[in-house]
């Protein structure tokens, strides 16, 4: 089916933050969105997202962005087969013609690269899920097993996306000890409403975070995993029988001229980081650490996966920032074991599939992952089950914008069999 017209509009996300929604109108006046998520604890290495930079919005708007992108860019896309991803989006990575996006905007290629892909399981009158899985097919030539996807739930907010003194900045919990999506869900929403409790008989704010877990006044780790432990077992579960701990340290932001510099102004190497995460991962089951060490300090990437690597996952996310290229040195140097996926990083869907394809040739666990500003768009619920990733971060079970997520997966649970399996996905 022949793409008839390409437009765009100046949305909201879920931080009030202009983002970008791009149309595809197909031949027969059929129509599907592309929206675009954006992130706070960025990668220095992502696609680029395009701002206009004037008065409006303090300077994110993109109305700007847009209209340039409908005046030269959509019209090159007019009557191109719309189930022809890679060529649009090979399309895309040609007129723009930079490594990073810079030239059209990230925002504006993964919003178009988005649409086309909805637009095309559309016209094929396909789930997305199973389009998006036939998309592995017919680009590597693949059969990939779709999966339900082990969740990892951001509960305790910290670091960049809430204000309080936890300088690491998701304390996140994984349901690996059930034998469905649906048991493993429940688990999580219980205990995070369990967590509410437990911060509210303590006093502390119940106040959620940018991704719709709590902030609360604390300032350390421990206390961060032993009010969620206790959460776990006032609910009715059992720590890492049932339920484990993922952080994501975000270290890029606390590392400054070689050190990781903590709030309580304490100064850490590398090697004292991990000597620290290590201590952390004996007193609590801690079965997944992202970004632990910065996204430059690739000797300490290389020492941590030594000393952590065999009983723990770690995960690169502004480390590789789904850039197939990166990710490949990644490999080569052994550095992590698990890469995080985010279409934003990259700019298309094709590059984002080529990405979770090498990671699956090369042993790599995937993590499909939100931005901390999302959308109401559910595509990565879709993109999880259809890439077989395994595991999805999408936040807490708390606010539209994550739980939109969570409710398509529900569904797809219901309408598929697809299998579930929980710790299994942890290597
Ligand atoms: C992260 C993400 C998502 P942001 O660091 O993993 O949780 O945050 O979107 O702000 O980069
Ligand atoms: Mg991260």
């Amino acid at each position: 089916m022949k793409i008839k017209k390409v437009d765009a509009y100046e949305i909201l996300d879920s931080r009030g933050t202009p983002t970008v929604a791009a149309r595809v109108i197909l031949e027969n006046d059929m129509e599907e969105f592309g929206l675009v998520p954006s992130g706070a604890s960025t990668g220095s290495k992502e696609a680029v997202e395009k701002r206009d930079e004037g008065d409006s919005f303090d300077g994110k708007g993109v109305q700007g962005v847009i209209k340039d992108a409908e005046k030269s860019f959509f019209p090159e896309f007019i009557g191109m087969d719309v189930e022809n991803q890679i060529e649009i989006d090979s399309k895309i990575i040609e007129l723009d013609g930079t490594t990073n996006k810079a030239k059209v905007g990230a925002n504006i290629t993964l919003a178009l690269s988005l649409a086309v892909c909805k637009a095309a399981a559309a016209a094929e009158k396909k789930k997305l899920y199973l389009y998006i899985n036939s998309l592995f097919k017919n680009f590597f030539g693949t059969n990939v097993q779709m999966k339900m996807p082990l969740p990892m739930m951001n509960i305790l907010n910290g670091g960049a996306h809430a204000n309080n003194g936890l300088d690491f900045q998701e304390f996140m919990i994984q349901p690996v000890g059930f034998s469905s999506f649906k048991k493993g869900l429940t688990c999580g929403v219980e205990v995070f409403n369990s967590l509410k409790k437990t911060l509210n008989k303590k006093k502390f704010s119940t106040a959620v975070g940018d991704e719709g877990g709590f902030a609360p006044e604390i300032s350390s780790s421990e206390e961060a995993l032993s009010l969620i432990s206790e959460a776990i077992l006032s609910s009715g579960y059992k720590v890492e029988d049932e339920v484990t701990f993922a952080l994501d340290c975000a270290s890029t932001e606390i590392f400054d001229d070689g050190s990781y510099i903590f709030s309580d102004n304490k100064k850490l190497s590398s090697e004292e980081l991990i000597n620290y995460l290590k201590q952390l991962s004996k007193s609590h089951p801690i079965t997944s650490i992202e970004d632990a060490l910065d996204e430059n300090d690739w000797l300490g990437w290389s020492h941590l996966t030594k000393e952590m690597g065999k009983e723990t996952q770690l995960v690169g996310d502004d480390l590789f920032v789904t850039n197939k290229d990166i990710f490949q040195e990644g490999i080569q140097q052994n550095i992590a074991n698990s890469i995080l996926i985010k279409i934003n990083q990259i700019g298309t869907l094709t590059e984002t599939l080529e990405t979770i394809n090498l990671a699956k040739k090369n042993n790599y666990t995937t993590v499909i992952s939100h931005r901390s500003g999302e959308t109401e768009d559910s595509f990565i619920a879709d993109l999880a089950v259809g890439s077989g990733a395994g595991q999805i971060k999408t936040g807490a079970p708390s606010r539209s914008d994550r739980t939109s997520k969570y409710n398509r997966l529900l569904m797809i649970d219901a309408w598929e069999n697809f299998e579930f399996l929980g710790r299994n996905e942890l290597n």
